[in-house]
């Protein structure tokens, strides 16, 4: 068999090897109802974790809310090329391939040991997995082994005849030994991950749960939104954003899945009482309704990383007050079931003219899993990575000396106020118009100051008002539009809106990191 035919199946026999090892360890995970536990994800996890906040700034901003599956589709790609190497080595120089395997699961195991709230059992399905692998590219390569060497040529034919058709009998008997293990193998992988799968069918439980959960009612009811409050132009964003389309931003690779009959929220740190409050305890107290327009620090000028809902929850104040934070605290740090934290000022979550919700509906539903089902935090006027915890289980009243939130460490301000900020939505950059008369229009935001004007420059010309629709509230956006009567030609529109008090937009760009991006919002079209 021709050298080439030989390295090609010995990168078959890795593959498979990677198949079975990813396909066992996902079946442990699933069995022992520990997603956690899954190497894929604790990998994929930790490198979110380890790698620069630039790497991360970039991928975001290349891929936007797609950013897990670029970084899915790299992990595969690396688990790859991982494996071809791991089988050409086996074939080449045994058993350099084996151990090859065993290192890469001492590196997940590590990875899942780092994961939040890992356990000593967490480390079984790396383990399980990799044990199966190593038994299956052993088995496979030895096979492939014996196929080749049946293919080398005879040294000394005695009796040409006979020998050549032993010869022969023997490829073909290797070669079907080795075909029946890859096909084999290969069958049981499909079977146990598709049973991994059928497994992990907690989510689909969870689904159930939110499916049939009725929410109360508020006591303290959203005003009606006013008429005035949202414009009929094609293409401006809607004054409130569906669940299904808002924007989704976390560092969760698998949405945590909680069952909400055993969710509980606990309060500790610097407090007269901890409390623990559990889902039906929380649900029976009067709920708030409030719009909010949520928005991450990682948003672009332009960008659509912000979204505007109304929330269902229990004011934050109410809890903490009952809880009494002690002298010299000035920090809640709330944590997610995965792990992730932040650290929001505890005076902002106190105020009594600010909504600071621990919320459990969105727009008339219960929690979308991935927006925190079945309860986060929202907080009017501040970045979601300093104050928006999905999947909220504790709050710890503590100072900002003594804990940092999870974006801190990783070059991002202790402190996240909303910058003031706005939007072109029509006419979209890079389109052509006809000329006369073209709708500008779009959103603007100053979250808990609310926006006091938005004014739309063309080209070089004069800064001109727009007029805003009415307002919902000063926590949410404000939609505006500017009639304008376009000449034929390329135009450069710009935007700028003024935050109160007096707060107007500067045109200087500032990047994302490490508060907030900064700069007016410019988009380029043609006019025909
Ligand atoms: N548990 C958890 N909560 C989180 C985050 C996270 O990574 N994990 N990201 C925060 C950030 S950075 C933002 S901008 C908001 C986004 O909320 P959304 O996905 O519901 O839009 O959630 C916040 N809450
Ligand atoms: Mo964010």
């Amino acid at each position: 068999m021709n050298r080439r035919r030989v390295t090609l199946w010995a990168a078959v026999t890795g593959v498979l090897a990677a198949v079975v090892t990813l396909a066992v360890a996902e079946a442990f995970a699933a069995f022992m109802a520990t997603p956690g536990s899954s190497p894929l994800f604790a990998v994929g996890s930790a490198v979110v974790d380890l790698v620069p906040a630039w790497v991360k700034e970039l991928v975001i901003s290349l891929f936007g809310t797609g950013d897990k599956v670029a970084l899915f589709v790299g992990l595969g790609l690396l688990v790859l090329v991982l494996a071809v190497v791991i089988g050409m080595l086996q074939y080449r120089r045994p058993p350099t391939g084996l151990i090859a395997l065993a290192t890469v699961g001492l590196v997940s195991v590590i990875a899942v040991a780092s994961r939040a709230g890992a356990g000593p059992l967490w480390a079984l399905p790396s383990l399980a997995g990799v044990f199966a692998g190593i038994l299956v590219l052993r088995a496979t390569a030895t096979k492939l082994r014996d196929w080749v060497e049946a293919t080398a040529p005879v040294p000394v034919p005695i009796t040409p005849g006979l020998q050549s058709n032993r010869a022969a009998t023997r490829v073909s008997l290797t070669r079907r030994r080795f075909f029946v293990l890859l096909g084999g193998t290969a069958a049981g992988a499909v079977v146990i991950g598709l049973g991994a799968r059928a497994l992990n069918a907690g989510t689909a439980a969870v689904n159930v749960v939110r499916d049939a959960l009725v929410l109360p009612k508020p006591t303290t009811a959203a005003p009606a939104i006013p008429v005035a409050a949202e414009l009929d132009i094609p293409g401006i964003s809607p004054l409130i954003s569906a669940n299904d389309t808002f924007y989704r931003i976390d560092t969760a690779l698998q949405v945590p899945v909680i069952d909400a009959s055993t969710w509980k929220l606990r309060i500790t740190g610097m407090v007269d009482n901890e409390i623990e409050i559990g889902f039906d305890e929380l649900l029976a107290l009067p709920m708030t309704e409030h719009s909010v327009t949520l928005m991450c620090v990682s948003n672009e000028v332009g960008g659509d990383l912000v979204g505007n809902a109304t929330w269902l929850g229990y004011p934050i104040r109410e809890l903490l007050k009952r809880a009494g934070p002690q002298a010299g605290a000035d920090m809640v740090l709330s944590t997610s079931i995965d792990g992730f934290t932040a650290g929001t000022p505890l005076d902002v979550l106190l105020e009594d003219d600010r909504q600071s919700l621990l919320a459990v509906g969105m727009n008339g539903e219960p929690l979308p899993i991935e927006h925190g089902f079945p309860v986060r935090m929202v907080v009017p006027g501040l970045y979601g990575y300093v104050s928006a915890t999905k999947w909220i289980v504790s709050l710890k009243v503590t100072t900002f000396a003594a804990d940092m939130g999870y974006w801190t460490p990783r070059g991002w301000s202790a402190l996240g106020p909303v910058k003031t900020a706005s939007r072109i939505d029509v006419p979209a950059s890079g389109t052509s118009v006809s000329a006369g008369t073209v709708a500008i229009a779009g959103v603007a935001w100053a979250q808990h100051r609310g926006v006091e004007r938005v004014e739309v420059r063309v080209d070089d010309g004069a800064w001109q008002p727009a007029t805003l629709a009415e307002a919902i509230s000063i926590d949410t956006w404000r939609q505006w539009f500017l009639p304008w009567d376009a000449p034929s030609g390329s135009h450069t529109i710009a935007v700028r809106a003024t935050g109160a008090p007096n707060d107007t937009q500067r045109e200087n760009r500032v990047p994302v990191a490490p508060n907030g991006s900064e700069g007016y919002h410019t988009v380029t079209v043609t006019v025909a």
